[in-house]
Parts: structure tokens; C-alpha cells; sequence
């Protein structure tokens, strides 16, 4: 029995003394094997994280989506069989234990997870980054259809999960709301007093995440009075309330991760002045904006550096990356609610505005935090080559603008989740095991037929396994010799899942002529915000077309099946499975997308519009092995402005769908939607509809020659090494950072 064992032993006994009911028992094993992994990573990263030799990066997300950790976990520090044979004697599994484990979900969608795919990526690199976020209580809400219509409920994560984090740390920090500020001057210059604020105390909890080289930290910050203040990710803003409560929850993160990177550094290196030699911190997006006047504040109010030096240190520190042109997602707080909550960050944003002469951060009753942060960051980035283009040619024209194309954790998003694949290429003697780049050389087999056929076989086993999961967990049946055909993503009016469902009412409307079609099984799942009618009413539709198909004539042909409460689990297990990826955003509408970068790795073909990162996966696998349709950015830019869906509703495809609308699906008619249709369709479903269903045509008669697929999943396959976080992250450092460098 090897020391690591006994470790995990002696905790199950001492837990054991405590609760000892059957019932318990996974529970205390789980506990056991993870306390043991927690100061296994700890001394891995505290081996790591030693000096400022290079320069420190700090990653400030509100979201963070890690998945699971408890299996990249066992992988990375290679003590799979170890574990499994302490459990073995337990009568349990890795499987079980796997099953277990939870997934603290303290993000909603692509934000979130890119700052997870960063640190996940950054431990193969030799970059010093740190993640800081919040210790929401309920993470993203739990999505149930009930009556076919989604119900968000929440999840108390932290009941269970508070088992992942090390809380042993004593960085606790006070965060100061409302109150007065009293200037008094001396010596020439004046000196601000934040006085009768309410005082509320963060303390530090790690999560720590493994590569297979190093660990990194992600820092989440737990509110210790105010019970309220973290209960939620993103609590309803409709009210004046929940507004500030959003506010509460952005100043909390970003006053307490910059008391703990100032005093961090000052530990190392004493001398404050020399700060922005050493540190950089980066916004992700601009929910973390506060900290730009926060890190100010602490240099004038404490160290008693001049406001103008202190601006100027704080442009050479702070970086921030935009994620959205949608104007519903570009934030702006009222003057007054900031004036009231944070009086002295107030002034701070004030003096900003005087001393840049901005014209763009404040306007009569508005903070505009999209121009705070890029008038005090030295860099701007966008997520994408045509996302970078759109805001360095519109919203920032004033910027530094740089691109910096998102990027995957290939260890999560390929060599965990795809086996056989990976199985496959290292068989063929490509040595891509964690190293990615080398995916490229897979190319060359796009002509050999037994690749290819094994590649299909491949696609197959994957399918099976995944029918097998929605059988047993959802009682879902599916046609594993059918197309799959796959979108999974945040339900927006932007992302149009509507336009894919349109194309399926289409194919019933056929069905029910009496045609036939090629066996197709449309897989969605994603959610939609709790207060978002639009979105939510698209999900009802999909759910009542899906029990139409089920007791239908049809089903061997045409099946939807919705996925309720999709997560980082259900993408992994949907993602080999795929052969069709659907990103068929309204051009110039989404920033870039990480999904399509997840099926391209796992051999899925792209059905996509101009937009995103799809215009760099076209570039990268050429015309030929992507299908792409609809408006340009250009085009669709030039279309919105004089948009009448009126002039479309008469075109014989759109209005068989229409009707078919009204009609309904199980008893219900969906008329709203139709009047959606015609009267609104924000994001132009309708213009691009043909054109949407031609590609169908199109990509449905390339599966049709199985060597011309399976030679296309190559070239995809092969070619996404590009989409590595890792890369993402060296762009990141030669652009923006420069950690590694001087
Ligand atoms: C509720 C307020 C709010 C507003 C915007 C919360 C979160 C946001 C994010 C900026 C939205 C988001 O997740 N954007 C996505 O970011 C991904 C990572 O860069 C991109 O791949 C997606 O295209 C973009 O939609």
C-alpha cells in the first residue's frame, strides 16, 4: 500500500467515525479521494508559483465554468490506478466516483468557460496566471422542462462541492459600500476619507486546476456577512434592486482580488512604485471594470501615489478583452446608483474622465464601463479576426484594437473525451499526446481508406455511447444510423436557434406530403435566461415538435430530442458524437463561439454562417470542408437597417413554415412565433432561410459519400490544433502581457 492510499484510507476511517450509514459511504470516499488529490495539487502549485521572475498575470472573470475536475485530476497527476484500487475495495468504481463528482457552475455560458479553457491551457505553459472570481452560492440555475416549458431552480452547489475548495487561507479583506467621502487637504493635495460605509469581509477559497505540467489557482471570493451579496450569478436586474445587488457583486470581486494581488506582490517585492514592472491583470469583459478605479483608489488613498502616476501605472497593468457588440450586453450603470454605493470610486471615475478628457466614459446619467475600461487599458482585444475588425472599426475606432482568436483546452475538449480518436492518430504514430500542434501531420491520411473507415467506425462508437447515456439517464431513444445533427449553446434570438427549427418544420411539412427524407436526429440543449421570453418560448417549440416526431409516423426518419440542463458533461458527452455542428448566428453577431472549435476537434462538419471563429475554420480547412450560407457581416449590417421580415413572408418555403406554425405542434399552436416572425425577427431568420436551406441540401448530400465526409472530418480534425488555448494564451502574452519576455 503506497503512501498516497494510506492517505485516503486513514481519511475515509476518521470520516467514517462520523457518519457511518450505508448511504454515506460513496460520499465519504468521494470526500477522501479529493481531500488527498486537493494537497497533491496545492504542493504541485505552490512548486510552481515561486517568484516574479517574469511578470505575474491576473485572469478577473465574474464566470467561471471549470466542468468536473476529479477525473482531468487523477489523469494529470497519474494516479488513476491508485485510486482505483483503494475505491475497488470499497466495492466502487472511478465511474462511480466520477458520477459523483460535481461541477461547480458558477457561469452561464462562453465567457465562462474560456477563462476555465485559460487556466486549463496555461498549465502547460510557462505563464504565471491566476484566476479571481466569485464563490456564488447557487451557481447557474438547474433547467427543467415541465409541462414543456423550462423552470430554473436553483442548486445550493456549494452544500456538496465546498469539498473542492482550500479554505485554509487566511487573505480575508473588508470591502467598503455606501457611506460619505470627507477630502481634507494638506500639503497641497487632497486626502479623501470613505467614512460610515457599510463593511462587508471576502474571504479567499482556491480551486486549484491541473495540467498535465503545473497547477494554477482560481481564487473565488466567499462573502462572510452579507448572506445575500453571492447567493446568485447574475441576479435578476429587472428591478432597481437586483440592479444594484450586480453592482454589490462586481465591486466585491474586484475590491477584494485587487487588495490580494496588491498585497501578494508587496510580500515579494516591497516597493509599490515598481508595481506595473511585475503584474499584469486582465479584464474578462467588462463586469470586472471596477478595478480599475479600485487599484487607483489603494495607490492614492494608501501609498500615496499621485493620481496622474497612478493612472498611468494602472494603463500599463490593465488589459481587457470585449466578448459582445449586442447593445443589450454593453454595460452602463446609472451615475447616481455608483455615486450612492461607491462614493469614492466615484470621484476616482471622475478625475478619469477629467484627466483623459473622455468624452465617451460618462454621459449625463450614465457610466459607460465598456469605455472606462478601454480608456484605461493599455490594449483592447477582440475574440475573433472579424470580431476584432467589427469593434476596432466601430465601438473602439479611438483604441489600441488587437485580435486575439479564442482558443480550447484540447485536454478537456479532445484527449479526455475522445479515446478511440486519440487511440487512433497516436496508432498511426502522430505523437499527439499533449501536444496538439502535431494534429496537423493527421492530414495526410485524408485519402487512405482504412483511416477513413475506421474514422466512421469511430463516429459510430461514439454514437452509441452517447444513445446509450440518453437512454439511461433520460429515457430518450435514438436512431444511432441517423445524422446527428447538433446545436447546444445558450438559447439567443442572436444564435437562431429558431432559423434551425424553421429548416426542421420545413422537413415535417415534406414528411407529411408523403416525402421521405434522410435519417436525421436533431439534438439541442442549452439554456435560456430565466426573465427571456423569446428564448424561452423557442424551447417550448422545440420540446412540443419533439413529442409530435416521437408519436409520429416519422420517427425512424426525423427525431428532435432536447436535452434538459445542458453542462459541461452533456457537451462532453455530445461533441464526439456529432457529425453536424450547427453556428448559424446572424453574421457579425457572435463574437466568436468555442463550440465550433469543439466539434471541428472531434470531426464534426461545420453548418454555418460568415461569423465568429467559423470564418477562421473556413480559412483553415478551405471551402471545400465547411458548409457555410446566409448574409455576410456586411451584408446583414446593411439588410438591419431597413429590415421589414414582411417583404419575405410571401416566399412559398417561409410561408409553409408559417402555417405550419399556426397549425402547431401537440396540440398547441404556436402563432406567437409566427407573429414573431413576421412582425420583429430581430436577428433576420427569414432573409436567410433559402439560403440556410440549400446548405442543408448541400451538407446532407456530402454524408451521403462516406469517403467525401470522413475526409472532410479530417481536414477538421487535423487542422484545429490551431483553436489550443495554449496558443491562445502565447498570443495573449505576445500582444497584450508580455510575462514571458523581458
Ligand atoms: C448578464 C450580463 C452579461 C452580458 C454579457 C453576461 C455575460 C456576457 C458575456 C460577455 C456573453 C458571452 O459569454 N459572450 C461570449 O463570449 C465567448 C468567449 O469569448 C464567445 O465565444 C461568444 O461568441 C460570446 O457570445
Amino acid at each position: 500500500m503506497d503512501l498516497l492510499q494510506n492517505k485516503i484510507i486513514n481519511k475515509y476511517n476518521k470520516l467514517k467515525e462520523f457518519n457511518d450509514n450505508q448511504n454515506s459511504l460513496l460520499h465519504n470516499l468521494y470526500v477522501s479521494v479529493v481531500s488527498v488529490i486537493k494537497d497533491e495539487l496545492k504542493q504541485k502549485y505552490n512548486n510552481f508559483i515561486k517568484t516574479y521572475e517574469g511578470k505575474k498575470v491576473y485572469y478577473i472573470s465574474m464566470e467561471f465554468l471549470p466542468g468536473k475536475q476529479l477525473e482531468s485530476n487523477l489523469i494529470n497527476l497519474g494516479i488513476e490506478k491508485e485510486v482505483e484500487d483503494v475505491i475497488y475495495k470499497y466495492g466502487y468504481t472511478l465511474e462511480d466516483l466520477y458520477n459523483y463528482d460535481i461541477d461547480p457552475k458558477l457561469g452561464s455560458g462562453g465567457l465562462g468557460r474560456l477563462g476555465a479553457c485559460f487556466l486549463e491551457g496555461a498549465c502547460d505553459t510557462n505563464i504565471d496566471i491566476t484566476g479571481y472570481s466569485l464563490l456564488y452560492k447557487n451557481g447557474l440555475f438547474k433547467q427543467e422542462i415541465k409541462n414543456f416549458v423550462q423552470i430554473e431552480k436553483n442548486v445550493d452547489w456549494y452544500k456538496k462541492g465546498n469539498v473542492l475548495l482550500s479554505e485554509e487561507c487566511e487573505d480575508i479583506y473588508d470591502v467598503h459600500f455606501y457611506g460619505n467621502v470627507v477630502t481634507n487637504r494638506m500639503n497641497d493635495k487632497d486626502i479623501y476619507f470613505h467614512k460610515n460605509h457599510q463593511s462587508v469581509k471576502a474571504k479567499r477559497c482556491d480551486l486549484y486546476i491541473s495540467g498535465k505540467e503545473s497547477v494554477r489557482s482560481l481564487r473565488l471570493w466567499k462573502c462572510l456577512d452579507d448572506r445575500n451579496l453571492c447567493n446568485n450569478l447574475y441576479p435578476n436586474d429587472d428591478t432597481y434592486e437586483g440592479k444594484v445587488l450586480r453592482l454589490k457583486q462586481q465591486y466585491f470581486l474586484c475590491s477584494s482580488s485587487i487588495q490580494n494581488i496588491i498585497s501578494e506582490y508587496l510580500e515579494n517585492i516591497k516597493d509599490i512604485k515598481k508595481i506595473d514592472k511585475h503584474i499584469r491583470i486582465h479584464l474578462n469583459d467588462t463586469h470586472p471594470a471596477l478595478c480599475i478605479p479600485e487599484f487607483i483608489r489603494i495607490l492614492v488613498d494608501f501609498y500615496g501615489i499621485d493620481f496622474k502616476k497612478s493612472l498611468k501605472m494602472t494603463k500599463n497593468i490593465f488589459s481587457y478583452t470585449n466578448h459582445t457588440i449586442l447593445k443589450e450586453a454593453l454595460e452602463r450603470w446609472p451615475v447616481q446608483m455608483i455615486e450612492n454605493l461607491l462614493p469614492r470610486i466615484y470621484i476616482i471615475i471622475e478625475q478619469i474622465c477629467k484627466e483623459l478628457k473622455s468624452t465617451l466614459i460618462k454621459d449625463n446619467y450614465y457610466i459607460n464601463m465598456a469605455y472606462l475600461s478601454s480608456e484605461c487599458c493599455h490594449i483592447v482585444n477582440g475574440v475573433s479576426k472579424l470580431h476584432s475588425s467589427i469593434i476596432g472599426e466601430t465601438i473602439f475606432k479611438n483604441n489600441d484594437c488587437v485580435n486575439v482568436t479564442n482558443g480550447i483546452s484540447f485536454n478537456r475538449w479532445f484527449y479526455k473525451i475522445n479515446n478511440e480518436l486519440v487511440n487512433l492518430i497516436e496508432g498511426l504514430g502522430i505523437d499527439i499526446k499533449f501536444n496538439e500542434e502535431k494534429l496537423k501531420e493527421f492530414e495526410k491520411y485524408k485519402n487512405n481508406d482504412d483511416v477513413l473507415m475506421k474514422l466512421k467506425e469511430i463516429k459510430y462508437n461514439n454514437k452509441k455511447r452517447l444513445s446509450k447515456m440518453l437512454q439511461e439517464k433520460y429515457g430518450i431513444t435514438i436512431n444511432v444510423n441517423s445524422v446527428f445533427d447538433v446545436q447546444i449553446k445558450r438559447f439567443h434570438e442572436y444564435k437562431r436557434q429558431l432559423l434551425n427549427v424553421m429548416k426542421i418544420i420545413y422537413l415535417i411539412c415534406l414528411l407529411e406530403k408523403g416525402e421521405k427524407v434522410f435519417p436525421q436526429t436533431y439534438i439541442f440543449s442549452g439554456k435560456a435566461s430565466g426573465t427571456y421570453k423569446e428564448a424561452k418560448e423557442v424551447i417550448e417549440l422545440i420540446v412540443n415538435i419533439s413529442e409530435y416526431l416521437k408519436n409520429s409516423n416519422f420517427k425512424e426518419m426525423l427525431n428532435i430530442v432536447f436535452i434538459p440542463d445542458y453542462d459541461v458533461e452533456i457537451a462532453e458527452a455530445l461533441i464526439p458524437a456529432s457529425d453536424i455542428s450547427e453556428q448559424i448566428s446572424l453574421a457579425g453577431k457572435e463574437a466568436s463561439g468555442t463550440g465550433n472549435m469543439k466539434f471541428m476537434a472531434n470531426g464534426a462538419v461545420t453548418l454555418g454562417t460568415y461569423d465568429g471563429a467559423n470564418v477562421e475554420i473556413s480559412n483553415l480547412v478551405g471551402e471545400e470542408n465547411i458548409v457555410i450560407f446566409g448574409m455576410n457581416s456586411l451584408e446583414a449590417a446593411s439588410l438591419s437597417k431597413g429590415y421589414n421580415p414582411m417583404c419575405y413572408i410571401n416566399d412559398e418555403k417561409v410561408k409553409m413554415v408559417l402555417d405550419r406554425l399556426d397549425k402547431g405542434f401537440n396540440g398547441k399552436s404556436f402563432n406567437n412565433i409566427r407573429g414573431y416572425l413576421e412582425t420583429n425577427d430581430r436577428f433576420m431568420c427569414l432573409p436567410d432561410f433559402n439560403s440556410y436551406l440549400e446548405a442543408y441540401y448541400k451538407i446532407y448530400n456530402l454524408y451521403q459519400n462516406e469517403k467525401i465526409w470522413y475526409k472532410m472530418s479530417i481536414v477538421n480534425i487535423s487542422n484545429s490544433y490551431y483553436f489550443s488555448s495554449k496558443r491562445a494564451l502565447k498570443e495573449y502574452d505576445e500582444k497584450i502581457w508580455n510575462c514571458l519576455h523581458d
